[in-house]
């Protein structure tokens, strides 16, 4: 498989996965997408692989969002489709993989970016990393299951106050609400992701594999919450609000809505 936006190494039985459009601070454009979900399909049947790692090229970002300029211009079936497709593309391919994966969160993640990271089983955080849901602040709402595993990881309150303040939060903060399990100095990130990802490939992988599942199980009931967020979130791009939104970040300028 040729492989455009991301890298992938294997040591041992540690994969890492790095997405590598760092001129887009790591932008998830389709492309990206689909090479991230062959990936993982590979990655879930090598029965070598015990432990993943995500995370993004360069200082700056692990991933800034989905690619503004590419989904600016989807209609609303579009924008349902594609948020439908995502969701099994990607965010619950990772969720639902069966061995680890560790988010190694080295900068911005946001939007899609933290929607990415929150759908991997831990988040390790470097100290300049900047984490937020700034979706409405283009006239949309988080698509890829932010509504849902934000609130999940922080509780309702900070998950509200994160996703209609369309703010961003620092990685100390990210960690004492429980959004990232540890923070390390970007020097030090990645050798602690490797660290944990070799201990859990120390262990049974029969049992993580049983363990994912029974720890899943206990979030299964709730998921008529993605099926809402994927049909509130094709409704956004029919809106005023989601054109202006878009035109402003690509004018970089401030977006003035009309709520409509
Ligand atoms: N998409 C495309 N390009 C991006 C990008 C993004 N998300 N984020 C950054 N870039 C590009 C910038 O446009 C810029 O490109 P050039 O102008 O150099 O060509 C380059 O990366 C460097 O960015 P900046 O110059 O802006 O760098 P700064 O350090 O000044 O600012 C920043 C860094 C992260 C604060 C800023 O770049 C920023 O605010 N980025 C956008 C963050 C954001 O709003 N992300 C999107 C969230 S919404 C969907 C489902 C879900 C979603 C979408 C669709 N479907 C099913 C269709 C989810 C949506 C989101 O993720």
């Amino acid at each position: 498989m040729t492989m455009e936006n991301i890298l992938l190494t294997i040591d041992g039985h540690v994969a890492t996965i790095t997405i590598n459009r760092p001129k887009q601070l790591n932008a998830l454009n389709t492309a990206t997408i689909q090479e991230l979900s062959d990936t993982l399909d590979d990655l879930n049947g090598n029965s070598e692989v015990r432990a993943i790692i995500i995370t993004g090229s360069g200082e700056k970002a692990f991933v800034a969002g989905a690619d503004i300029k590419e989904f600016a211009s989807f209609s609303i079936e579009e924008g349902k489709r594609l948020s439908a497709e995502g969701h099994n593309k990607l965010f619950n391919k990772v969720e639902n993989m069966s061995k680890p994966v560790i988010a190694a969160v080295n900068g911005y993640a946001l939007g899609g970016g933290l929607e990415l990271a929150m759908s991997a089983h831990v988040r390790l955080a470097s100290d300049n990393a900047m984490l937020g849901l700034p979706e409405v602040s283009l006239g949309v709402i988080p698509g890829y299951g932010g509504t849902q595993r934000l609130a999940r990881l922080v509780g309702m309150g900070k998950a509200l106050e994160m996703i209609c303040t369309a703010g961003m939060t620092n990685a100390g903060d990210a960690k004492s609400w429980g959004l990232v399990n540890a923070v390390y100095t970007q020097e030090e990130l990645m050798a602690a992701a490797n660290k944990m990802a070799s201990k859990m490939a120390k262990q049974s992988p029969t049992a993580i594999g049983f363990a994912l599942d029974a720890v899943r199980a206990s979030v299964k009931a709730n998921e008529g919450g993605f099926q809402a967020e994927i049909d509130a979130f094709g409704a956004c791009f029919g809106t005023d609000d989601f054109k202006e939104g878009t035109t402003a970040f690509m004018e970089k300028r401030k977006p003035e809505f009309k709520g409509a």
